[in-house]
Order: structure tokens, then C-alpha cells, then sequence
């Protein structure tokens, strides 16, 4: 996984420049003066961490497909895995950054840090997130070594994950429902898409860029239904766990105060079960494939397992 997090972080600090690419327009001196402004609001959002789980299931859905030799690829210019795994981390990148707008959950810290729209403004924040948002799909039709119809599946794949029928629908059934005490099967529907559909187009992206059967793609899938639901309730019980809560959400805390979470309908103890049964199921989904599975099946373990 270490490894996984260093490829992604390593291809992630190229795309901060915003000029002098190879492939892109010549622009004019005052063109570039204006970019060159912007650049380190795109540099901020890029290089603030995070534990980078959706690339990292770009490459363990890969290696369950292909084997370990997709760690071996050619990695100065980046291969069509680190193009992919970038664009998953860029897309939820954007939606970081929009949902710390006053407009949505009001944060004033991320990742440890000032949010972007406090570093910088909220103008700012919104064009960056348009931005990424924008640079994920470039990347993925700009991958080397895959070929024209694989990147169309993966845009067409990548486009509805994160749409008005994906991350986008959940955002806003989610903001919709504050002050609507949603019930678990409308807790789980909403949160399917919010995050969920992300970590399984994550999945979905990496078999398909290493050719995965339509068993092993559907296998890939199952895995991360669960692991996405999973990846909720952990955050939803270290939401309230977490000490320094107070620190990071005081201006959000009022519209948090009315939400459904798995930990207000199921209490501590319920969320934790249901986890551990989603992890389960999540090993049970990749039970088929070999040992190549094993760096899935690690990253199910940290998802449900980890502290932050
Ligand atoms: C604004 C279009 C739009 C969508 C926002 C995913 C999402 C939709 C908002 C995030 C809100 C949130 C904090 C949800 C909790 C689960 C979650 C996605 C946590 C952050 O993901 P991590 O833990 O973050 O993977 P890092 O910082 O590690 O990358």
C-alpha cells in the first residue's frame, strides 16, 4: 500500500503546472502571468495527503486481475495505473474541496490544514474543484498503453460514478435530508452514491485498464459495494470517536447535529458489527481469486480497521 500511495503522490505532484505542458496550447505572457497565479491554490489542493485509498484500490483491483507484474510498469512518464488511480484521487479531490464550501458543510480545516477555500477563497476553491474535476477525465483518455475503447468504458464508468446519479445525486440527497432523520435503508441508498459509487468505479477502473473478465470486473464490483458501505460506517464512528472533532467542524456542527449516521441509528456497538459483517462480505466477494487478491483484502482490513 505504501508503495501504491508513493506512485499516486509521485504523478499527483506533476499535475500541479498549469503551463509549459507538452500537448497543450501555446498561450500568450499575460495568459501565463494569470495562471501562474492560480497555480499554487492547484498545488495546495494536490499535495495535502490523505491516505489515497481510492488509488490504492486502483492498483489492488489491477494486481487481483493481472498479477504483481502491474507494479513493474514503466513509472517516469506514469502508466495507464497511475493515470487512473490519479484521476480517482483527483475527482475526490474536487469533492473535498466543494463540499468545505459555506454552501455545503461550512470546514475550515481538511487533512490538517485550512481548507481552500480559507487559504485562499471560496472563487477560488469552486474553479480548482471544476478544474480537477475536469483533469480526471483528461488524464484518463490521455493514459498510455490502453486502448480507445478500455478509456471510454473507464470515462463512461468514472462519469456516472461521480454524476447527477452518483457522488453528485448522494451530495444532494444528503443536504436535502438535514433535519429529515433519514432511516438506515435511506442512510445506506444515500451513502451508496455519495462515496460509495467513487470507491467502486476505483475498482471497476482498475480491472477494466488490466483487462478483467466480466467475472472478475462483477467479483471487483461486489468487493466494493462493501467496502464502500464499510469505509461510511468506520468514518461515521470515528466522526465520533475522534477528539479533535470540535476542532475541525464548529461551523458545521449544527447541520452534523440532525444527521443520520450508522452510529446515531445503530449506537457504537451496531456500527462496529455491521463493519465487521461488511468486511466479511467484502473477503467473501474476492474469495475466488488467488493470492493476487491479497493487497485487496489488506485494504479491506485498513479501511475497516484504521484510526484516521
Ligand atoms: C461536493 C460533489 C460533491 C460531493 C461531495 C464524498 C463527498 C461528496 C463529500 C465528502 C464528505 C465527507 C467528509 C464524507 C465522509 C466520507 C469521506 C468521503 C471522507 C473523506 O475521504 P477520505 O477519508 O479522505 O478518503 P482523505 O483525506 O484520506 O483522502
Amino acid at each position: 500500500m505504501d508503495r501504491a500511495r508513493a506512485r499516486c503522490d509521485a504523478q499527483l505532484s506533476l499535475l500541479g503546472a498549469l503551463s509549459e505542458k507538452p500537448g497543450q496550447p501555446d498561450h500568450s505572457e499575460s495568459v501565463l502571468a494569470a495562471l501562474a497565479t492560480f497555480e499554487p491554490a492547484v498545488v495546495y489542493a494536490l499535495q495535502a495527503g490523505g491516505k489515497r485509498i481510492r488509488p490504492c484500490l486502483v492498483y489492488a483491483a489491477a494486481r487481483a486481475v493481472a498479477g504483481s507484474e502491474v507494479d513493474t510498469e514503466e513509472q517516469t512518464q506514469g502508466s495507464a495505473l497511475d493515470y487512473t488511480a490519479c484521476a480517482l484521487e483527483l475527482i475526490h479531490t474536487y469533492s473535498l474541496i466543494h463540499d468545505d464550501l459555506p454552501a455545503m458543510d461550512n470546514d475550515d480545516l481538511r487533512r490538517g490544514r485550512p481548507t481552500l477555500h480559507k487559504a485562499y477563497d471560496e472563487a477560488t476553491a469552486i474553479l480548482v474543484g471544476d478544474g480537477l474535476q475536469a483533469r480526471a477525465f483528461e488524464l484518463i483518455t490521455a493514459a498510455p498503453a490502453l486502448s480507445a475503447e478500455k478509456k471510454v468504458s473507464m470515462i463512461s464508468v468514472l462519469a456516472q460514478a461521480s454524476g447527477l446519479a452518483g457522488m453528485v445525486g448522494g451530495q444532494y440527497i444528503d443536504i436535502q435530508a438535514t433535519g429529515n432523520r433519514l432511516s438506515l435503508d435511506e442512510l445506506q441508498a444515500m451513502h451508496a452514491l455519495k462515496t460509495g459509487a467513487l470507491i467502486r468505479a476505483a475498482l471497476v477502473l482498475g480491472g477494466i485498464a488490466a483487462g478483467a473478465s466480466q467475472a472478475q470486473l462483477a467479483a471487483l464490483e461486489a468487493y466494493g459495494t462493501h467496502t464502500g458501505l464499510a469505509f461510511q460506517v468506520v468514518d461515521d464512528i470515528l466522526d465520533v470517536e475522534s477528539t479533535t472533532e470540535a476542532l475541525g467542524k464548529t461551523n458545521g456542527k449544527d447541520a452534523q447535529a440532525n444527521k443520520a449516521t450508522y452510529v446515531t441509528l445503530l449506537g457504537l456497538a451496531g456500527a462496529r458489527e455491521i463493519a465487521e459483517h461488511l468486511l466479511d462480505s467484502a473477503l467473501v466477494a474476492v474469495e475466488e481469486l488467488d493470492d493476487s487478491a491479497d493487497m485487496l483484502r489488506e485494504l479491506a482490513r485498513f479501511i475497516v480497521h484504521r484510526r484516521t
